[in-house]
């Protein structure tokens, strides 16, 4: 089998065992109140990449065989992800309409109930990562890098700086600072957690969270130059409205070209901090090839 191959059967097995874990553990869709339950799995299996999940499990199976904990955590994380997005989408924010292919959850459900979709999307993420049975104390520390990375002092301190500096003189501080905590953080948080729950050692652990930067920044790049080249059909989402042209983003400040040297460069040095692992992180080294040649 080619390699290409390989990894894109890697990537639909992990899948699968994320998405089974998400399926059984969410309420059923025909549980009372229905619309809620069902306004939470529309967005969630309208057909993601899956992307975190897989950089998580594949960043433990570097320090450890295969393990079912690190699948749950890695769905809680995709639940996670997938609140943001519904979140994000929002009329009152980006007012997107298309995700993942799919018409956003506002527009089938309402804003009302998106905004309490994504809402009980992170309450039981969180209640899915409190059930995790591994040591307490492991737990303890998985839990403080979900809600730290995700607080206000992360994830939503991007958004919130995403949203204050839209009509604002474009700097490469700022710049650095949404990308750093809307998108890079989460990407952290998995190559660190997946190197944390298997108990890897602390210069190991430092390595993959620098491995998360990397991969995440060269990822948000990446998407940045998708919004200015990329098909919508393709990419399953809405670009080139208004507001887009006027975000801060890595081609708004540095050009196409010189962003696409940048996410280059990002995934060699991603590269270069998984060679002592060898044939270990072949499917990693894929995933970082992958990252910056997507269309989707
Ligand atoms: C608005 C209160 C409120 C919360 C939302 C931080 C945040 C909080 C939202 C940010 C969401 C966002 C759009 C981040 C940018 C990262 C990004 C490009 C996400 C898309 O990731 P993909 O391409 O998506 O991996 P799929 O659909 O494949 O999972």
């Amino acid at each position: 089998m080619n390699t290409k191959l390989m990894f894109k059967r890697d990537v639909k097995d992990k899948s699968e065992s994320v998405n089974i874990v998400i399926d059984r553990f969410l309420p059923r869709k025909d549980e009372y109140p229905k619309k809620i339950h069902k306004a939470m799995r529309h967005t969630l299996f309208a057909g993601g990449k899956r992307l975190r999940p897989y950089l998580m499990i594949s960043s433990n199976n570097l320090f450890s065989d295969r393990n079912e904990h690190i699948v749950e955590i890695a769905a809680a994380l995709e639940i996670i992800h997938t609140y943001t997005l519904i979140h994000d989408d929002l009329p009152e924010i980006d007012n997107d309409d298309v995700r993942r292919g799919k018409p956003t959850c506002h527009v089938l459900y309402g804003p009302d109930l998106a905004v309490l979709a994504g809402d009980a999307l992170l309450v039981n993420a969180l209640e899915l990562l409190s059930l995790v049975n591994i040591d307490s104390k492991l737990l303890r520390t998985v839990i403080a890098e979900f809600t730290i990375k995700c607080g206000a002092s992360g994830l939503i301190a991007g958004q919130m700086a995403d949203i204050l500096n839209e009509a604002k003189p474009k700097t490469k501080e700022m710049l650095n600072f949404i990308h750093l905590n809307k998108t890079v953080n989460l990407f952290k948080l998995c190559t660190k957690v997946g190197a944390v729950v298997a108990k890897a050692k602390k210069d190991d652990i430092e390595r993959m969270e620098e491995y998360g930067y990397c991969v995440g920044m060269a990822f948000q790049i990446t998407d940045d130059i998708l919004d200015i080249e990329g098909e919508e059909k393709t990419l399953g989402k809405s670009i080139g409205k208004d507001h887009i042209s006027q975000k801060l983003t890595y081609p708004s400040l540095y050009g196409i070209e010189e962003s696409k040297i940048e996410a280059r460069k990002l995934v060699e040095r991603a590269d270069s901090l998984l060679e002592p692992y060898g044939d270990k992180a072949f499917y990693l080294k894929m995933l970082n090839e992958y990252i910056i040649t997507r269309n989707i």
